[in-house]
Parts: C-alpha cells; sequence; structure tokens
C-alpha cells in the first residue's frame, strides 16, 4: 500500500527550487503548462532579488507555454536558460536583449536530447495533471509534450493537480518513451489512431515531492476571424490540393495532414473543410487547434493525433461537454512521437507550415527578422517539412504594411534549406519548386508568390548574375534588408548602390 501523496501550497513547492538548478515543465504550448507553480516561483526569484540575492534557473519546456510560466518568469529575470520554443513577448525580449541564453531545438529532439544528458542534469519535474495517485500514476490534462521525459529524468516531481480538466481525459494520451540507441526500436505507428502506449505516465511515487492542488483553465490565447490575406492563402492552398488530387499526384483517399499553428493555419484549415473535393481526412499533427475541432464536430476530419489541445478556453469546454465524442477521434502523443521524422515519412504527410521569409530558390526562414532578432522558434516544422510527403509553407507576401517582402533574394536565416520545401503559397499564388532548378525556382517564385511591389526589384536582382546555376550575387544579396534597416522600406533598395 501506498502512503497517500503529501500536499503543498504553489508558494511551499516555489521554495523548494533553488538558484541555478534546471526546472522542467510540462505542456506544449500554454495547455498542460503548470501555472500557479512557475508564477510562485517568479514571485520567490522577485523577492530574492529585492534583497540582493541571485535567482535564475534553467527551463525546460515541451514547446511554448503561458504568461504564468514563461511570462512571469521572465518578467522576474529568473530564467538563464531556455529551451526548446517560446512566444511569449517579455521572454522574447529577454532573449533578444541577451539577458536569457535560448537554444532553439527540433522539438521531436528534445526529450532524446535530455536523455542523452545534452542539456546537463534535470533537477526538477513540475507537471500538471487531472489524475495522480498514491502508486505514482499521472494522468496528463491537454498536452504531452515532454513529460513522459521529464519524469523520468528529473530527481523529484511536483505534480500541480488541476481540477479544471475532469479526470475522464485518462485515455486521450498514449504515453510511450522510446530506448535509446543501440536499443530502440521502430515506432510502430502506421495510421494517426495506433497506439503504441500506456494511458498514464508511471513513476516511482518516492520521487513525488508534492501536489499543488489548482484550478486554472490553460492560458491559450484564442484566434482572430480570419483576414482577407490569410483567408486566400487558405483559398490557394484548398485549390492547389484539390488539383493534386485530381491530377492524380496525391492519392484520392487524401493523405494526414500537418498544419502548424497561428491564424494561416486555422484559415487553411477551414479552406479545407469548406471544399467539397477534398475528401475527409485525418491529422498526425503537433498542435490541435480551434479549426480542426470544429472540422471534426462537421465530420471533415475523421481522427486527429497530436502533442497538445491547443484550443481557447471556450472550445476545450465543449470538447469536455462532450468527452465520448471526442475520446474517439483524439489521440494526444508525447513530441518525439508526435513530430517523429520516421512517422511523418512512413505516414506520407502533407505538411502545412508558415515561414517568415523565403528566399528566391525556395530556402525558409521561419524564425529571425532580419537575420538576428529571435521571433518563436523552429518548433516542430523542421520535424516535418524534412520528411513530409509534400512539404509546403505558406505566408502573407509582405510585412509590416508592404514595407517588407517576405519574398528576399537570400534568406536572412536559414530553417529549411531549398531541399526540404517544394510548394510555397502567399495569398498571390502557388510556387511549385517540384523539380526544379534554383534559376526556374526563382521564375516561378518570384512570378507568383512574390508582391507585384517586389516582383521587378526581384527579377532586376536576379538579372543581376546573368548566367548562373543559382542567380545569387553576394554583394547584393541582403540589399532589401538593408534597405528596410536603413531607409525603412525594402522598396527603395537601389542595386547599384550594393554592387
Ligand atoms: O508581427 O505581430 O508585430 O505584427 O511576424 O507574423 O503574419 O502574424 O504570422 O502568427 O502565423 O506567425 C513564422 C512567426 C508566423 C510562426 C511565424 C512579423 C509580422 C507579425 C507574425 P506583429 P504573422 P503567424 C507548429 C509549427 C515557426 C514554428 C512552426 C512560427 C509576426 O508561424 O513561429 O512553424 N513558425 N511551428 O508582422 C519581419 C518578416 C516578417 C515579419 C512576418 N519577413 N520580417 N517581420 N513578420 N514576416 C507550431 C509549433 O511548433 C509549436
Amino acid at each position: 500500500m501506498n502512503k497517500p501523496l503529501s500536499r503543498l501550497t504553489a508558494a511551499e513547492a516555489a521554495q523548494l527550487i533553488e538558484h541555478d538548478q534546471t526546472v522542467a515543465f510540462s505542456g506544449f504550448t500554454p495547455a498542460g503548462a503548470p501555472k500557479n507553480t512557475p508564477f510562485a516561483i517568479a514571485q520567490r526569484a522577485k523577492e530574492l532579488h529585492a534583497n540582493g540575492k541571485p535567482f535564475k534557473i534553467g527551463v525546460l519546456t515541451g514547446a511554448s507555454t503561458g504568461k504564468s510560466l514563461d511570462g512571469a518568469l521572465a518578467e522576474a529575470e529568473a530564467i538563464r536558460f531556455r529551451a526548446p520554443y517560446q512566444s511569449d513577448p517579455t521572454l522574447r525580449k529577454s532573449i533578444n536583449e541577451g539577458r536569457a541564453q535560448f537554444s532553439d531545438m527540433h522539438l521531436s529532439m528534445m526529450p532524446q536530447n535530455v536523455r542523452y544528458g545534452f542539456l546537463g542534469k534535470v533537477d526538477w519535474a513540475i507537471i500538471e495533471a487531472c489524475e495522480v495517485t498514491p502508486s505514482g500514476e499521472i494522468t496528463l490534462t491537454s498536452a504531452v509534450g515532454a513529460a513522459p521525459t521529464y519524469c523520468n529524468v528529473a530527481e523529484k516531481i511536483i505534480i500541480e493537480h488541476n481540477s479544471f480538466h475532469p479526470a475522464t481525459l485518462r485515455g486521450f494520451h498514449d504515453i510511450y518513451e522510446p530506448l535509446d540507441p543501440p536499443y530502440r526500436k521502430p515506432f510502430a505507428v502506421c495510421a494517426p489512431s495506433d497506439r503504441i502506449g500506456a494511458p498514464v505516465i508511471k513513476v516511482d511515487p518516492s520521487k513525488i515531492v508534492g501536489v499543488v492542488e489548482t484550478n486554472t483553465p490553460d492560458e491559450v490565447v484564442g484566434f482572430g476571424e480570419a483576414s482577407d490575406i490569410t483567408a486566400q492563402i487558405g483559398s490557394n492552398v484548398a485549390d492547389f490540393l484539390a488539383r493534386e488530387i485530381s491530377r492524380g499526384l496525391i492519392p484520392k483517399c487524401f493523405l494526414p495532414i500537418q498544419s502548424g499553428v497561428g491564424d494561416t493555419a486555422n484559415a487553411v484549415l477551414k479552406a479545407m473543410g469548406e471544399r467539397a473535393d477534398i475528401p475527409v481526412f485525418e491529422m498526425y499533427t503537433e498542435v490541435i487547434q480551434d479549426a480542426v475541432v470544429a472540422l471534426m464536430k462537421s465530420g471533415k476530419v475523421r481522427f486527429a493525433s497530436g502533442c497538445s489541445l491547443t484550443v481557447s478556453p471556450a472550445v476545450l469546454r465543449e470538447i469536455y461537454a462532450d468527452i465520448e465524442f471526442f475520446r474517439s477521434r483524439t489521440l494526444l502523443r508525447p513530441q518525439e512521437i508526435s513530430n517523429s521524422p520516421e512517422i511523418v515519412r512512413r505516414l506520407g504527410l502533407i505538411s502545412i507550415n508558415t515561414a517568415i521569409e523565403v528566399d528566391i530558390t525556395g530556402n525558409v526562414n521561419s524564425t529571425h527578422v532580419l537575420g538576428k532578432s529571435m521571433m518563436n522558434g523552429i518548433g516542430g516544422s523542421g520535424d516535418f517539412a524534412r520528411n513530409a510527403f509534400l512539404s509546403i509553407f505558406t505566408c502573407p507576401s509582405t510585412a509590416k504594411g508592404g514595407k517588407i517582402s517576405t519574398i528576399v533574394p537570400l534568406a536572412s536565416h536559414l530553417d529549411h534549406s531549398e531541399h526540404s520545401v517544394q510548394i510555397i503559397i502567399t495569398e498571390q499564388g502557388v510556387a511549385d519548386l517540384r523539380g526544379k532548378s534554383p534559376s526556374e525556382r526563382a521564375r516561378t517564385i518570384i512570378e507568383n508568390c512574390a508582391s507585384p511591389d517586389y516582383r521587378p526589384i526581384l527579377q532586376d536582382y536576379v538579372a543581376m548574375a546573368g548566367a548562373a546555376h543559382t542567380p545569387q550575387t553576394l554583394s547584393s544579396a541582403f540589399g532589401m534588408h538593408l534597405a528596410f534597416s536603413k531607409k525603412g522600406d525594402m522598396r527603395q533598395v537601389n542595386w547599384s548602390d550594393c554592387k
């Protein structure tokens, strides 16, 4: 018989965390991330700083988190090191000002990098659960992320028992932690609905130091209505996919979809849902967002496997109110399984992710503004794009009211090389890069995806290279970026100044 687990307040739990320790949190996006304990750790940091004492910790998570975790800890100057993805404005500022060190990582690799010891010792795992038993069975909430590995490697565990999430979530999760090389076995997922693991994480209960009781909704921010531009991008993606099915280049039964997160991704899914010539489909993705839930209810999405239910609180309440409907159509997996390159290649996913900028030969920057400032991180986009049946990147053709062209001569930072990028789609149209040489790709991207304001500028740039396999001119390649930095508008570039 196991003895009952101790109860702690969030403030008591925070007192246990020491300066310079590494703390790993459950969750993936704000879904499933603990809230009260990290907020209390931030308060402890502020008090210690006010007394002239140091307090900074390493923060490991599944992906981004919410304002009570990344936001509060960054605001308290309590983050020494952070991996593998973030999207909080306060933390982003801290990273870009060099106050917090950030290691951007393919999300599928985070759990194994931690198990391999590449990120050092993990002192604590702080895990949000809808149920925990004295025998050490933990039922997670709205995400899995890297929680199984964090529970495995951490010296001690604190559970945030969040009664906002019903204990009947048991059964939504498929917990599987692979063995490390040379003992790893194939991941036997051959369809999005295949289960390979257990419904709960099992830990030695003596590692659980205490349970903090909470009742707090996830801090997921809802999405706005599609703008004209995102709606047009969505419609271009749906047109393209329907055409590929009719041409026989995508099987008639269709293939599972992976879609990124954000307004564009929501607009793409909405447009796909509205097309009769796109069949009912399945998702094998990392983030299940509001649009997927709407498509499940309409019958367009048959099944969704993901790593998190990153849905707005109102949509999460809808799911919990009709939990049996969603139980038979949803599976939440650890990120090394939801984003596994092995499974992505086997299932033949159609991956749809968003770029910050795309260069004329198809290299994609998903993470940096002007080569220097981190936006969010590569997230899962590389796990999927590199291994997909069809790898699509979308973005508006311009940013900042037209002062920035997202189609540039040379990407100012590289996340996905031209070898992993097959289709570019903006509100202007579709560039199909398959089987094309770099100069053919440049012509196709400029003609089909660039804003009309920037087409002649980019065509002049290409002409400058003369006959070449890859039409680049190194002395001018960042001319448009420099024009934006110096004059506030990429249209002010003067190629003759750059030579
Ligand atoms: O800035 O908010 O200040 O106006 O970037 O751009 O157009 O609102 O697009 O919200 O879909 O985000 C790539 C960042 C796109 C995201 C990125 C500015 C623009 C705006 C946001 P403002 P939009 P979205 C699954 C897959 C990487 C991870 C990934 C992302 C802001 O999709 O992080 O794919 N992707 N994960 O104005 C300067 C440019 C710009 C620019 C846009 N060229 N130069 N600023 N912006 N283009 C999810 C996970 O992995 C968890």
